[in-house]
C-alpha cells in the first residue's frame, strides 16, 4: 500500500465514520429523529461486508489470510472452519466468543434464535492494515459438503439482508448452489463467483474443463443462469509452490472489494442525502402544521373568551349600571376623581338599556344573557375543540432535529467534494 493508498483510506474511513455519528448521535441524530418521527431510517455500516461461501476447503480461510496478510484463521484440508468467523481490524488482536460478538454486531442478535448458532460465532480482531481491510468485515463460512450441518442454512439466509457476497467455488457441490441459488434473488449483483485453488486444477485442459463443468452445473439452475458469466480463476501466491501456467486473478478479487467500498462511501453519501431530506421535510410540515394549529387555537381562545366574557361582562355591567344612581356617582367621585365622570358617561348607554327593560323582566333578562353566552360556550367548546399540539419540549426536540438535518445535509455536501476530490481536480468539482 503506498502513502496516496493510504490517504484515500483514511478519508473514506473518516466519511464513514462522520456518516455514522450523523446518524447515530444521540437524540439529535438521523435515527432517533425519525423515531421520533415514526419513520425509520436505516445507519449506514462502516465497513462492507464480506460474506464467504464454498464448499469444504475450497480456500475460503486461506482467501481472508492472504488479504489481510495475517494468518487469523486455521486453514488446512482437515482443518475445516467450525462455525462461523468474523474478521475484523482492530486495536489489538484479540478473539471474541459468540456473546461477545453480539454485544459488538446487535444486528447479529436474532441469531439468538437459532440453537447452537452462538456457540458457533466467533470475531477475530486483528491489527491489519492491508489493503482496504480497515474497511471489511469478512465472514468466513463452514464449506458445505452434501449431507449434514441444516443448522447453518438459517444464518447464511439471514445475512443476505445485509451483506456484500463473494462467492468462491471450486467444483460446486449441491448444497453451496442450494444456498447461492437462493441468495441470488434480490442479491444478484452483490455476487461474484471465483475458481478457487484454481493452481491444482492440473494441466490447461483440465481447468478448461472443471469450468465447462461448472458453467454446465449452473446453466441447469435457472436462477443462477445468466448472460455475461464470469468465473475470475484464483489462487493464493505463494512462492513455495510449483510454477503454474494458470493466470491469477487473485487481484482482481482486492480491486472488486476495493470498488465495493467506494460504492458503499457514495451510497451512505447519497442515502444521507435522502434521508436528511426526508427528515426535514416531515420535520417542516410538522413544524408548519403545529404553527399552524396553534394560531387555530388561539383563535378559539379568544373566541371563548368573547362568548363566556359576554354573559359575565354583559351582566356585570347590567347590574353596574342599575346600582348607578346619584349617591353611587358621588361615591365614585370620591373614589377615582375625575375619571368618574367618562365612567359614568361611558356606563350610561347601558344605563339606557336597563332602563327600556321593564323592572319585572330583568332578572329574566339577565338570565337570558347568562344562558345564551353559555349556550355559545358550550356549542364552540363541543364543536371546535383545541387542536393538539406538540408539547413544549417535543417542539424543542423538533427544531434542534431540524437545525441538525440542515447542518447534515451541508456536511454531506462537503463530505462529497471530499471524496470527489480525491479522484477530480479542483476545478471540475
Ligand atoms: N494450491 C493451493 N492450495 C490452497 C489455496 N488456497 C488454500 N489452499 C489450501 O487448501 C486447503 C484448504 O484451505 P482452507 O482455506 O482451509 O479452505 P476452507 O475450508 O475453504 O476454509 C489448505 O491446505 C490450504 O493450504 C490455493 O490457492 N492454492
Ligand atoms: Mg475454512
Amino acid at each position: 500500500m503506498n502513502s496516496g493508498d493510504h490517504l484515500v483510506l483514511s478519508l473514506n474511513e473518516r466519511i464513514l465514520n462522520d456518516l455514522f455519528k450523523i446518524y447515530n448521535e444521540k437524540d439529535v441524530g438521523l435515527c432517533d429523529i425519525a423515531e421520533m418521527l415514526e419513520l425509520e431510517v436505516r445507519a449506514p455500516r462502516k465497513k462492507i461486508t464480506v460474506l464467504l461461501l464454498g464448499n469444504h476447503s475450497a480456500g475460503k480461510s486461506s482467501f481472508i489470510n492472504w488479504y489481510i496478510d495475517e494468518t487469523v484463521l486455521r486453514t488446512g484440508v482437515a482443518l475445516e472452519t467450525q462455525g462461523y468467523f468474523l474478521v475484523v481490524s482492530g486495536k489489538r488482536r484479540d478473539t471474541l466468543k459468540g456473546k461477545a460478538t453480539l454485544e459488538l454486531y446487535p444486528h447479529l442478535r436474532p441469531l439468538r434464535n437459532f440453537s447452537g448458532c452462538i456457540d458457533n460465532l466467533t470475531t477475530e480482531i486483528s491489527t491489519s492494515r492491508a489493503r482496504k481491510f480497515s474497511l471489511v468485515t469478512f465472514i468466513d463460512t463452514p464449506g458445505l459438503v452434501d449431507g449434514g450441518m441444516d443448522r447453518f442454512f438459517g444464518l447464511a439466509m439471514w445475512l443476505t439482508s445485509s451483506s456484500s457476497f463473494r462467492s468462491m467455488g471450486q467444483a460446486l457441490c449441491k448444497r453451496t448452489l442450494n444456498l447461492v441459488e437462493k441468495l441470488w434473488v434480490g442479491n444478484s449483483d452483490k455476487i461474484r463467483l471465483f475458481l478457487a485453488k484454481s493452481d491444482e486444477a492440473g494441466t490447461e485442459t483440465d481447468r478448461q474443463r472443471v469450468l465447462m463443468q461448472i458453467v454446465q452445473e449452473l446453466c441447469k439452475r435457472p436462477g443462477l443462469n445468466r448472460t455475461g458469466f464470469d468465473m475470475p480463476t484464483i489462487f493464493i501466491p505463494d512462492a513455495s509452490r510449483k510454477a503454474t501456467k494458470c493466470a491469477n486473478q487473485i487481484d482482481e478479487v482486492s480491486a472488486i472489494i476495493e470498488k465495493t467500498v467506494e460504492q458503499s462511501v457514495q451510497n451512505s453519501l447519497n442515502n444521507l442525502g435522502e434521508d436528511a431530506l426526508l427528515l426535514k421535510r416531515k420535520l417542516e410540515t410538522r413544524l408548519t402544521a403545529d404553527g399552524e394549529a396553534r394560531a387555530r387555537n388561539f383563535r378559539r381562545s379568544v373566541q371563548r373568551l368573547c362568548y363566556g366574557g359576554l354573559g359575565i361582562f354583559l351582566t356585570f355591567l347590567l347590574l353596574l349600571s342599575s346600582f348607578m344612581g346619584s349617591e353611587t356617582f358621588e361615591a365614585m367621585r370620591v373614589l377615582f376623581g375625575p375619571g368618574a365622570d367618562s365612567i359614568f358617561s361611558f356606563m350610561a348607554p347601558m344605563n339606557d338599556v336597563w332602563l327600556m327593560i321593564p323592572e319585572n323582566f330583568r332578572l329574566q333578562a339577565l338570565r337570558a344573557i347568562v344562558a345564551v353566552s353559555g349556550f355559545l360556550l358550550i356549542v364552540t367548546c363541543l364543536f371546535s375543540p383545541y387542536e393538539k399540539v406538540l408539547a413544549k419540549k417535543e417542539l424543542k426536540h423538533m427544531r434542534t432535529g431540524l437545525r441538525f438535518v440542515d447542518s447534515a445535509l451541508e456536511k454531506k455536501k462537503v463530505m462529497y467534494a471530499d471524496y470527489l476530490r480525491q479522484s477530480l481536480n479542483d476545478a471540475d468539482i
